[in-house]
């Protein structure tokens, strides 16, 4: 057994990286052991210079940092610190997002024009923004102004956070003085916090810290928000997944890194290019995604995801990638090492973001559709050179159905009852053929034998007839492992789920049901999940804490998943953790994040690696809640 992916293409191109000796992510990762015990249990401490400072876990060596910070102190101020950086990450591409669509209505990004006029309609609305009478234009500028407010202190609190969660939640947040008043301004409190000599109080910096991550909630909805209109809300789309839809007669670009800003663009830019590809000898351009902008280009457009997260490397040693086009988070640097040994262009594309030994072509909103013409043009040119030789492309690939915006899964359900879309939902979710939701979020991470939790969580909960939903590289691993076609349901799902999806299915004129797992989209599209939550909510008339609904982040790596986390645990979700996070140094933060934060925002961490431990563990927490609103268990 390879025990370091599940995915049989992954593990042949690992094969081909042994044969040829090109180092991968699990080669460093070997290289890097044994890794500092310290920094696991989130004991060390580099925030002055008078450090590093450690701390003895055993309680043998010295229990203090040189200032005096306690274990629980430098556990809750590590933590702190990544929960930010995952929050900056996120908000960073929405103000992107914020900035393209008032530099769209202010006449400066003509490639940029809104493709859904009643998203901006409806977010518009949200914010009390009067629409009557006004011009595309004008709301747009209005919209786009709401966002950047959001981003710097003021008196109210955060409207992208505040308006789309229930009234309940945004008072309880208030109450307990959680509820951030600025997405920077929370960003840059918790950095000064953070420093040497502020806050010292473990429990008062894990407030905070929840602060920071219901930012990143409204960091997450805005990025979802301003895509929808931008670039379109996504309607339910089959396409493939996985390294064999890499095509040796095509030019193939992946797109690779975060914002639909560039990479829904670069789809539109490559249908005027068909033609020079064709010229080249190429039959067509072949696009194709690989982590979350690869989810967003899915969405919208169909375009197939090759693979995702921790195998990200791996398809330019297929030898017949063209071009690698990326944006920003999550991109490996190592890839231009890679893309070295073959005709691979890796092309970086944004000024905050470059790769030593990448081609640089920047995009400005102002000329956009012309500097991507530019890197496509790149991408016929190493089509060109590969010719005659050799390459090496795993025949694996999945039928998906992806986006699954909450819109459209509104508008598959109103297909059972146009009245009242959720109610078909809701009853089911009562009797019990559907017994709670489960969000799978996150990433891969090269501990971990790659998609294996997804995996065996996701078949435990489906036969629990648990609805699950995914996004990002947790929608990845479901996809390329066969889990979100029609098939899977008859596979996988238990009978009352099984009839539900079908019901759905059916009455949509589908072939078959609908997946046991629904794709959402890209990480920010976590907020597509608490929409259907919150939805849910509403219409029971209790707050999000009292649902059977559940989040699990299976593989999880970055700092973006752990604000992805903070907010599920702040809007009263239990989170499943399938990796250790850095916290264990520290009882005082490991209760406080798994038992004590529960009796404020009715939330908790559940952290357990075992994966079929872990979904028992899940749906006992639905169960849980099913008991506490009277419902059958
Ligand atoms: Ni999410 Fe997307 Fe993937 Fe993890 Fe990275 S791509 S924002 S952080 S690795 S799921």
């Amino acid at each position: 057994m390879d025990t370091r992916s599940v995915d049989l293409a992954v593990q042949e191109m690992l094969e081909v990286a042994f044969q040829n000796k090109i180092e991968t992510a699990w080669d460093r990762l070997n290289s890097q052991q044994p890794q500092c015990g310290f920094g696991e249990l989130g004991l060390c401490c580099r925030n002055c210079t008078q450090g590093p400072c450690r701390i003895d876990p055993f309680g043998d060596g010295p229990r203090k940092g040189v200032c005096g910070a306690d274990a629980d102190t430098l556990v809750a101020r590590n933590l702190a610190r990544s929960i930010v950086a995952g929050t900056a990450s996120h908000s960073g591409h929405s103000k992107h997002l914020a900035h393209v669509l008032k530099k769209w209505a202010d006449g400066k990004a003509p490639d940029y024009p809104v493709k859904d006029e009643r998203k901006l309609l409806a977010v518009a609305q949200r914010h009390g923004i009067e629409v009557e009478g006004k011009e595309i234009k004008t709301i747009a500028r209005l919209v786009a102004e709401v966002a950047l407010e959001d981003f710097s202190e003021r008196e109210t609190p955060i409207a992208f956070a505040n308006r789309t969660v229930t009234k309940s939640r945004a008072e309880l947040w208030n109450k307990f003085g959680i509820n951030p008043i600025g997405i920077d301004s929370i960003i840059a409190e918790m950095m000064h916090r953070t420093t040497l000599g502020v806050d010292a109080d473990a429990n008062n910096l894990l407030l905070g810290s929840i602060a920071a991550g219901i930012a990143d909630y409204a960091g997450c909805h805005m990025g979802t928000d301003l895509s929808d209109i931008l670039f379109g809300t996504p309607t339910p789309v089959f396409s493939e997944m996985n390294m064999g839809v890499l095509d040796p007669k095509q030019v193939n670009v992946a797109l690779h890194g975060h914002n639909p800003v560039l990479s829904d663009l670069l789809v539109q830019v490559s249908r005027e290019m068909r033609e020079e590809a064709k010229m080249a000898g190429a039959t067509g351009i072949n696009l194709v995604g690989i982590c979350c902008t690869g989810s967003e280009v899915l969405m919208r457009h169909g375009v197939p995801s090759c693979t995702h997260s921790v195998s990200q490397e791996l398809p330019i040693l297929t030898g017949i990638l063209d071009a690698m086009v990326v944006d920003y988070q999550c991109v490996y640097p190592s890839i231009t090492t890679l893309a070295g040994c073959y005709s691979t262009k890796v092309i970086t594309t944004m000024s905050m973001a470059k790769i030593p030994g990448a081609i640089h072509i920047e995009i400005h909103e102002e000329d956009a559709w012309e500097k991507g013409k530019e890197i496509l043009r790149l991408a016929i040119a190493a089509f060109k050179e590969r010719a005659g030789r050799s390459f090496h492309v795993p025949q694996c690939k999945e039928k998906v159905i992806a986006g699954f915006s909450t819109e459209a899964i509104v508008a598959a359900l109103a297909k059972l009852n146009q009245e009242e879309p959720l109610q078909p939902l809701i009853d089911n979710i009562v009797n019990g053929n559907i017994q709670g939701i489960c969000l799978f979020a996150g990433c891969n991470n090269v501990k971990v034998r790659q998609d294996e939790n997804y995996i065996i969580m996701a078949k435990e909960l489906a036969k629990r007839n648990v609805l699950l939903l995914a996004t990002g590289c947790g929608a990845g691993s479901l996809g390329r492992l066969g889990f979100m076609n029609g098939e899977a349901t008859k596979a996988y799902a238990g009978e009352g789920m099984k009839a539900v999806l079908s019901a759905i299915g059916e009455a949509n004129g589908l072939e078959g049901p609908l997946p046991p797992v629904l794709h959402l989209g890209s990480c920010v599209d976590n907020s597509r999940a608490v929409d259907i939550a919150v939805a849910i909510a509403e219409k029971l008339g209790v707050d999000t804490d009292m649902l059977p609904v559940v989040a699990s982040a299976p593989e999880y790596k970055t700092e973006k998943a752990f604000s992805i986390g903070t907010y599920a645990v702040a809007l009263g979700f239990p989170t499943h953790l399938g990796m250790v996070p850095p916290v264990v140094g520290s009882k005082q933060v490991v209760k406080t994040l798994t038992k004590d934060i529960r009796g404020i925002t009715g939330g908790y961490l559940i952290v357990e690696t075992n994966p079929l431990e872990a979904a028992k563990k899940l749906f006992l927490a639905i169960q849980e809640r099913r008991a506490d609103l009277g419902l059958s268990t």
